[in-house]
Parts: structure tokens; C-alpha cells; sequence
């Protein structure tokens, strides 16, 4: 039947566009899937209404639409990064196996990138692959150091929504601050291959 077909065939493109999404902090423009394959989702500037942005203790929250990814962040203190070649690793790549939400630590004050400290414009760019390449967005933060836990916006995984339902965003960071080691030492060969990728396309 035709109605059928038109579903499948709208299915598969909705597959096909399907990467990630970043949830929080809030990303520079509306996430455009198809153009997660470019720097900053395709959005060449910075956003002007920066988000209020915790300088140590912070979160990040995706959205995985592909089983098995790698995953890490860079951050530049460029007013208005224009390229890769203005980025530092802020959050070393790493891998995990879930569909769905990750949120996972960020502290850039301890990334010992020069001009990071209270008050300083950045952007972050979280690098994914989740096995069709490097996709890209981009969030254009304020830090703040007085933010020492964010309130209005969730940190849970999806692994965990099974045994935990409740856990208050505050807990959850001050929890996910704590295990911050745990997401700093993934395979540096994840690393390698996903920087030489992002390499390639400078
Ligand atoms: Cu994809």
C-alpha cells in the first residue's frame, strides 16, 4: 500500500539522520542533523545570549541515537571560534554503549587552557561518533564560578532510569563531580582515532 511504503521509506530517512543531540548546555542554534557533520552544527557564530555556565563542577547532557559512540569535548576561549585549530580537549573521548541520555563531568577550570576562569566567554564543541563519523555542536557558555551545581536541568543516564528515578539535578552533579576520573581515562586509542579524524578535516 502506498501509505505504507511512505511511512517506511520516512522511517528509514529518520534513521538515517539520526546522530546525537546535545540537551544541555543549551547549543549554539537548533540542532540541524545533517549538518552535525560540520563545525558547530553548521553554525559558524557564537551565539550573543551565552549560557550561565559553572567554571568547575559542570555537566554535560546528550542524547545518543546510536548504540555504541565515542564522545568528548574541546573548548575554546576564542570570542568567536571559527575553527578546530581554536580548540583545546576539555574532556578526553570516550566511549559508551547506551542509546539514549548520557550526561557526564566537565570541569574547565581544571583543564589549564590559558583565559579559562570566572567570568570568561567560551565555547565548548562536543565531538561524536557514533560509527558514521565526526559530528559536531557547539554551546556558547559565560562561567560562572558561583554555579557550583546547575538546577534547572537534568543529569541522569539512561542506564540508570531503571534503579533511579529521582535523583535531584544538584545531587547528581555534585555525585558526577566526584567520579569526574572515571571519564577522564578512556582508551587512548578512541582518542587517536577520533583526533586523527578531526585532524583530517582541519
Ligand atoms: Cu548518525
Amino acid at each position: 500500500m502506498r501509505f505504507t511504503s511512505l511511512a517506511f521509506f520516512s522511517g528509514l530517512l529518520t534513521v538515517a539522520s539520526a546522530h546525537f543531540a546535545l540537551q544541555y548546555p543549551e547549543p549554539r542554534g537548533i540542532r540541524v542533523a545533517d549538518d552535525e557533520v560540520n563545525f558547530c552544527d553548521g553554525y559558524p557564530t557564537a551565539a550573543s545570549n551565552r549560557s550561565q555556565f559553572p567554571l568547575s563542577g559542570g555537566f554535560v547532557s546528550i542524547e545518543s541515537h546510536h548504540q555504541g559512540y565515542t564522545v568528548g569535548v574541546i573548548v575554546s576561549t576564542a570570542q568567536n571560534p571559527s575553527s578546530f585549530d581554536n580548540f583545546t580537549t576539555a574532556v578526553d573521548y570516550f566511549t559508551y554503549e547506551q542509546t539514549g541520555t548520557l550526561c557526564f563531568p566537565i570541569n574547565l577550570n581544571a583543564t589549564g587552557v590559558s583565559g579559562i576562569k570566572d567570568g570568561a566567554n567560551v565555547t565548548i564543541q562536543i565531538v561524536y561518533n557514533g560509527g558514521d563519523g565526526n559530528l559536531y555542536q557547539c554551546a556558547d557558555l559565560t562561567l560562572n564560578s558561583t554555579l557550583t551545581s546547575v538546577t534547572n536541568a537534568t543529569c541522569a543516564n539512561a542506564t540508570d532510569t531503571a534503579t533511579s528515578t529521582s535523583t535531584s539535578a544538584s545531587a547528581t552533579a555534585s555525585t558526577t563531580n566526584n567520579s569526574a576520573q572515571t571519564f577522564s581515562g578512556f582508551s587512548l586509542a578512541a582518542l587517536l582515532s577520533v583526533a586523527g579524524v578531526a585532524m583530517s578535516l582541519l
